[in-house]
C-alpha cells in the first residue's frame, strides 16, 4: 500500500490540521509505503513573503517531525526539491476540464478573499496536487473533510489520463493510480471555537476560535473556555443542533482516541464549563511532548536540510519512473 498526503507551510499548524492530517500521517507510517512532503509550491498561489517561506517550511516540517513522522520509516521532503511534480502538473492539465476547476469551492473561497491579484496558479492549484499524489501512483491520500473535492478531482484526471493515452490497459491496470482519500473518522473536520459552523483554519478562521500546535497552555485553556457553545445543558454529539458541543466531542475524542458515546457517557453529569477545561486539558496534555520536541528539533536547520536531501533523492527515485511513463505516453521528448 502507497500513501501520499502533503501539508501547506503555514507554520502555524493548527489542531483541525493536528487532528486530521498530523496523527494520521504518523500513524500511517505503520500500514505501508508512507510519502509526505511540505508543498512550498501551493503556498505560492496566495499572496506571502518569500523571506519567510523557508522559515515556515522548517517550522511545518518540524512540527510533523515532533509529532512523530520519521524520516527512517517515511519519504519526507519539500515538494519544490522533486520538479517532476511541476511536470506532470502541466501534462496533466491537458486531461483537466476547465469547468471541473471552475467549480472547486476552495478556489471561490479563496479568491474571494483575495484582495489585489487572483493568480492563475490558485486556479490551476487543484492539478498540482494532482500530479502530487499521481507522480507516487500511490492508493491512498490521507486528508482532511475539507479536500473531498479536490481527491474527486484527481481522480477524474487518472481515469481520464488512462482512457486518453492508454485506451487498451484493462480496467484498474492504466499507468496512473485512481486514489483514494482516506478520511479520519473522528475528527477529519474540527470547527473554528468561535464559529462552529466553519472548519478551524489560519486563514478563514477566528484568532481566538483557532488553536495553534504551538500555543502557551495558558492560551489553550482560555481558548476552549472562550468557545462557543449552545442552548440547552447536556452534552450530546448533534452537529446540528449543537454544533459547538459537538466540535468539543469531536476534539476530545480525537485527541483521547474514543468514542462519541464514551466522552457522552464520561460527561453526562458535567457542565458545559467543566467539560471545555476538560477538553483543554486533554488537548495540552496531547500537545505538550509534541510542543517540546519541537523545541529540540526546530534549532537545526542543516539537519532539516539534511533530512529533505534524503526524501527527494528517495521520491525521485519513483517520480522520474512515472514521468518517463507519462511522457512516453503522451508523445513529449525522444522515444525512450
Ligand atoms: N479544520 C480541519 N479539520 C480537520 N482537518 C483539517 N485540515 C485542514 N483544516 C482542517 C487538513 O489538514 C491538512 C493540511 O492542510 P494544509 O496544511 O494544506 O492547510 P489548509 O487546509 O490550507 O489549512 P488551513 O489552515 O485550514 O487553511 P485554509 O483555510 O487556507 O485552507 C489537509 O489534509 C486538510 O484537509
Amino acid at each position: 500500500m502507497r500513501i501520499f498526503s502533503g501539508i501547506q507551510p503555514t507554520g502555524r499548524k493548527h489542531l483541525g490540521n493536528f487532528i486530521g492530517a498530523i496523527e494520521p500521517y504518523v500513524h500511517h507510517q505503520e500500514r505501508g509505503e508512507a510519502i509526505y512532503c511540505v508543498v512550498d509550491l501551493h503556498a505560492t498561489t496566495v499572496p506571502y513573503e518569500p523571506a519567510r517561506m523557508r522559515t515556515a517550511v522548517y517550522d511545518t516540517a518540524t512540527i510533523l517531525l515532533a509529532a512523530g513522522l520519521d524520516p527512517e520509516r517515511c519519504i519526507f521532503f519539500r515538494q519544490s526539491d522533486v520538479p517532476e511534480h511541476t511536470e506532470l502538473s502541466w501534462l496533466l492539465a491537458s486531461v483537466t476540464a476547465f469547468g471541473d476547476l471552475n467549480r472547486m469551492h476552495q478556489f471561490k473561497e479563496k479568491a474571494g478573499a483575495q484582495r489585489d491579484l487572483v493568480s492563475a496558479s490558485l486556479f490551476t492549484y487543484p492539478v498540482l496536487m494532482a500530479a502530487d499524489v499521481l507522480a507516487y501512483r500511490a492508493e491512498q491520500v490521507p486528508v482532511g473533510d475539507d479536500q473531498r473535492q479536490h481527491i474527486e478531482l484527481m481522480r477524474d484526471i487518472a481515469i481520464r489520463f488512462n482512457a486518453r493515452f492508454a485506451p487498451a490497459a484493462a480496467d484498474g491496470a492504466g499507468p496512473l493510480v485512481v486514489p483514494e482519500g482516506v478520511y479520519r473518522e473522528v475528527g477529519a473536520r474540527i470547527m473554528d471555537l468561535q464559529e462552529p459552523t466553519r472548519k478551524m483554519s489560519t486563514t478563514g478562521g477566528t484568532e481566538q476560535g483557532t488553536v495553534l500546535v504551538l500555543d502557551e497552555p495558558k492560551t489553550i485553556e482560555k481558548k476552549f473556555k472562550r468557545a462557543v457553545t449552545d442552548s440547552g445543558a447536556e452534552i450530546v454529539h448533534d452537529r446540528e443542533q449543537k454544533p459547538g458541543i459537538a466540535n468539543l466531542i469531536e476534539v476530545y475524542a480525537a485527541v483521547r482516541g474514543i468514542s462519541f458515546d464514551a466522552v457522552e457517557a464520561e460527561f453526562a453529569d458535567a457542565r458545559y464549563g467543566d467539560f471545555k477545561v476538560a477538553t483543554a486539558a486533554a488537548v495540552v496534555e496531547r500537545l505538550a511532548p509534541v510542543q517540546e520536541r519541537y523545541a529540540e528539533l526546530r534549532a537545526d536547520e542543516a539537519g532539516l536540510e539534511a533530512i529533505f536531501a534524503a526524501g527527494a533523492e528517495k521520491a525521485r527515485a519513483i517520480t522520474t519512473q512515472t514521468l518517463a511513463d507519462v511522457r512516453e505516453l503522451m508523445g513529449v521528448g525522444p522515444v525512450r
